[in-house]
């Protein structure tokens, strides 16, 4: 999945690992509607949880990351993450 959102150059990431509930149900959100999101599982790979702790200061996930080229946004919350990728 490339995560490249071609109408407005945004990408989002979703950091997450398949034993979290709260992540499972954004996963599951994320069936469901158009976004194009990158996966990025720290429990699989220790880069992703890396840049989740440097950037952020935390380990909580999910988190989803939007880039817009000049900045990163880092989105805690299941639910707000929920209210998000339905809007887009
Ligand atoms: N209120 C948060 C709860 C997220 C949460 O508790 N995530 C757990 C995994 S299931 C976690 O990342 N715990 C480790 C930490 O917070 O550092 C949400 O709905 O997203």
């Amino acid at each position: 999945m490339s995560g490249n959102n071609t109408e407005n150059n945004t990408q989002y990431s979703l950091y997450y690992y398949d034993s979290c509930p709260f992540c499972v149900r954004v996963l599951r959100t994320l069936d469901k509607v158009n976004a194009k999101v990158e996966l990025r599982n720290i429990m699989s790979d220790s880069a992703h949880h890396s840049a989740l702790q440097q950037a952020t200061k935390r380990s909580s996930v999910p988190c989803l990351r939007i880039d817009t080229g000049s900045e990163s946004q880092w989105m805690f919350e299941s639910m707000d993450i929920m209210r998000f990728l339905q809007s887009l």
